[in-house]
């Protein structure tokens, strides 16, 4: 059955293995499948919920974008564009701020997380960003959203969110309610220097995260100063239990080597971390290297990237105008 396929990524900068094991891995596999319609956002919008510098925007803009394709997203199949290009996706997010219960967005654990201890000081924004998240999804009538475990909350208030909509305004099954696409595989992964902590663009040290732009000896160079503990590899995911900075180093190499983490584990039973750590930076390089040899190459074509974006923003910006009409005419505009 053919899916309509919607996500996105911020342009902060610093995309690390995270978002590619997360999220983007799984966009090319769905950008694969002959039938799906596949739409890949860089949301841009979200981006400044925190304070960005204007040029590094721009360039992060750019940088995503070649992220998507030298990942492996054909983008004369899937539409990618800059979410800023479409105002659809801002003026729709007001209509659905207006009947979201606050009560919803307070249960949000990214913003407890993002806006910490001095949440007084929190933008609007990195409030409602979840609300921004939901007209995205929805304008375009995705059916699936490949998104990391760390969405799946958000993706929870969307679907709510959705279904209140159909509800108030009596238009049963007009808003689509979507499904989150979560890899079971390993789809949270950790930093490097701190495996209760998600591996994140904004932590200030380069060491906890590989980045798709990492040369080869970097990421050799980051998988050996990675933290781990002084036992030996198990051979149960149970024992794994409390070694959280151990299970992250196996579930990558479990998520980049596509197998089970059972698998991972029988291959390095009763080893040391150091063979783990020689053969995890070896299937990384293996795997980064291409992919940021390209970002590289897309990064000196401007023109190319423009383009890219140019179009996909035209395609977007017309299925969603479509759909805002029909949601004025819904609401009474
Ligand atoms: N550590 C992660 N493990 C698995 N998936 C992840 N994603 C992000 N971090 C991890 C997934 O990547 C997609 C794009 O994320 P995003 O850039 O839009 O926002 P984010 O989740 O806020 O990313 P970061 O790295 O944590 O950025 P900062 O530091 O700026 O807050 C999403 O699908 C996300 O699930």
């Amino acid at each position: 059955m053919s899916k309509k396929i919607f996500s996105g990524v911020q342009p902060t900068g610093n995309l690390h293995l995270g978002n590619y094991l997360g999220a983007i891995k799984n966009f090319v596999e769905l950008n694969n499948e002959k039938e799906n319609n596949c739409i890949f956002c860089v949301v841009d919008l979200h981006a400044i919920t925190v304070k960005q510098d204007k040029d590094q925007l721009k360039k992060n803009i750019y940088e995503t974008a070649a992220t998507f394709i030298a990942s492996g997203i054909d983008p004369y199949k899937s539409i990618i564009f800059n979410q800023s290009k479409v105002s659809a996706h801002t003026e729709f997010s007001w209509i659905l701020s207006c009947m979201t219960p606050m009560g919803w967005l307070n249960r949000m654990t990214q913003f407890k997380e993002k806006a910490g201890k001095d949440k007084e000081k929190a933008s609007i924004g990195l409030y409602i960003y979840p609300i921004l998240m939901a007209s995205d999804i929805l304008l375009y009538d995705a059916t699936h959203v490949p998104v990391g475990d760390d969405q799946k909350q958000h993706l929870e208030l969307t679907r709510d969110i959705a279904q209140k909509f159909n509800k108030d305004f009596n238009c049963e099954d007009f808003l689509k309610v979507p499904e989150p696409l979560i890899k079971t595989n390993f789809s949270r992964i950790m930093s490097l220097k701190d495996g209760q902590k998600k591996m994140s663009k904004s932590d200030p040290s380069n060491l906890s995260r590989i980045n798709l732009t990492d040369s080869k000896d970097a990421i050799i160079n980051k998988i050996k100063k990675a933290k781990t503990d002084s036992f030996p590899i198990p051979d149960e995911e149970q024992k794994l239990k409390d070694r959280p900075e151990a299970k992250n180093l196996l579930g990558i190499y479990s998520s980049v080597s596509n197998q089970t983490l059972g698998k991972t584990l029988n291959e390095f039973d009763g080893k040391n971390f150091s063979d783990l750590k020689s053969r995890l930076a070896e299937i990384l390089s293996d795997k980064i290297s291409p992919i940021s040899n390209e970002i590289k190459k897309l990064m000196d074509d401007h023109k190319y990237i423009e383009d890219i974006l140019l179009e996909g923003a035209n395609k977007a910006d017309e299925i969603a105008e479509k759909k805002m009409k029909e949601i004025k005419n819904i609401i009474g505009f």
